[in-house]
Formats: structure tokens, C-alpha cells, sequence
């Protein structure tokens, strides 16, 4: 079950511009099923806690302050080779980078307020999803 399924947020900037539904579209089309869903306006803390595994980098101030700056949509997708596949959808972290036809290339304005997260393992979409939907 965890192998299939991945864990996103919507971060504050798309959700702040409008950005839900048509995130929702590009993911529903590539064929993900949304299997939890709510709109969630983080704590610094609980937003730091979230990105743990970052503190020791530069940009984690920022990052969790960015995160708390507004509500987030979080869910849960479902899909065969879902973390791998939903890696691919978002594109790279830093939007100059990301390949055409991604949710990143097309809604990102910043390596930092980069539109969505995707998890990066099958442990942690499972870590992530409980995070939210425990
Ligand atoms: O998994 P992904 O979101 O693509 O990137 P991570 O390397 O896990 O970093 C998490 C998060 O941190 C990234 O989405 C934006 C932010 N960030 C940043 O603000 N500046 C960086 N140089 C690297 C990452
Ligand atoms: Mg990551």
C-alpha cells in the first residue's frame, strides 16, 4: 500500500494566487487519486518539525518561516510508482531547472516558494502523510 502512494503539499504561494485547482487538475490528469485532502495554516514549529531533516541547512529559517506564511493544502495521492512518478510531475527544486510540463515550470516563482512538495522516499511519504492525517 505505502509503495503506492506519495504524500504533497500546496505551499503558500500557490495556494495564496489561486494555484489549488489548477495544481489539482495536473495531478488528477497524471493520474493520481486523491485519497486525503485539507487546507492547513502551520505553526513555525510545525513547520519546522516538518522540514527537521533540512535544520542544519542555510535556507531552513526561511524555509519554515516561509511555510508558516500562509495555508498549505496537504494530501495524500495514490498511483502505481507514486513517490517516482510524482517526482517527476513537480520537477526540480529549483524552478529554472525544472523541465517543461511540470507543476514546478509552470507555478514556481522561487527555489524557495516552489508551488508543491513531493515526497522523496516511500518511508517518508509514509513519515509525511502521518504527519498530517494521523
Ligand atoms: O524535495 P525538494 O522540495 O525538491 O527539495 P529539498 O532539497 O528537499 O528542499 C526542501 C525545500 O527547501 C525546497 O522545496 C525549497 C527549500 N530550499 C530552499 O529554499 N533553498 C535551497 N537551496 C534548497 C531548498
Ligand atoms: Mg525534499
Amino acid at each position: 500500500m505505502a509503495t503506492n502512494r506519495t504524500f504533497t503539499m500546496i505551499k503558500p504561494d500557490a495556494v495564496q494566487e489561486n494555484h489549488i485547482g489548477g495544481i489539482l487538475s495536473m495531478i488528477e490528469e497524471a493520474g493520481f487519486r486523491i485519497v486525503e485532502m485539507k487546507k492547513v495554516l502551520l505553526t513555525p514549529e510545525r513547520a519546522g518539525q516538518f522540514y527537521e531533516v533540512h535544520k542544519e541547512r542555510p535556507f531552513y529559517q526561511d524555509l519554515v518561516k516561509y511555510m508558516s506564511s500562509g495555508p498549505i493544502v496537504a494530501a495524500i495521492l495514490e498511483k502505481d510508482n507514486a513517490v517516482a512518478d510524482f517526482r517527476t510531475l513537480i520537477g526540480a527544486t529549483n524552478p529554472a531547472q525544472a523541465a517543461e510540463g511540470t507543476i514546478r515550470k509552470k507555478y514556481a516563482k522561487s527555489i524557495e516558494a516552489n508551488a508543491v512538495h513531493g515526497s522523496d522516499s516511500n518511508e517518508n511519504a509514509q513519515l509525511e502523510g502521518e504527519f498530517y492525517f494521523a
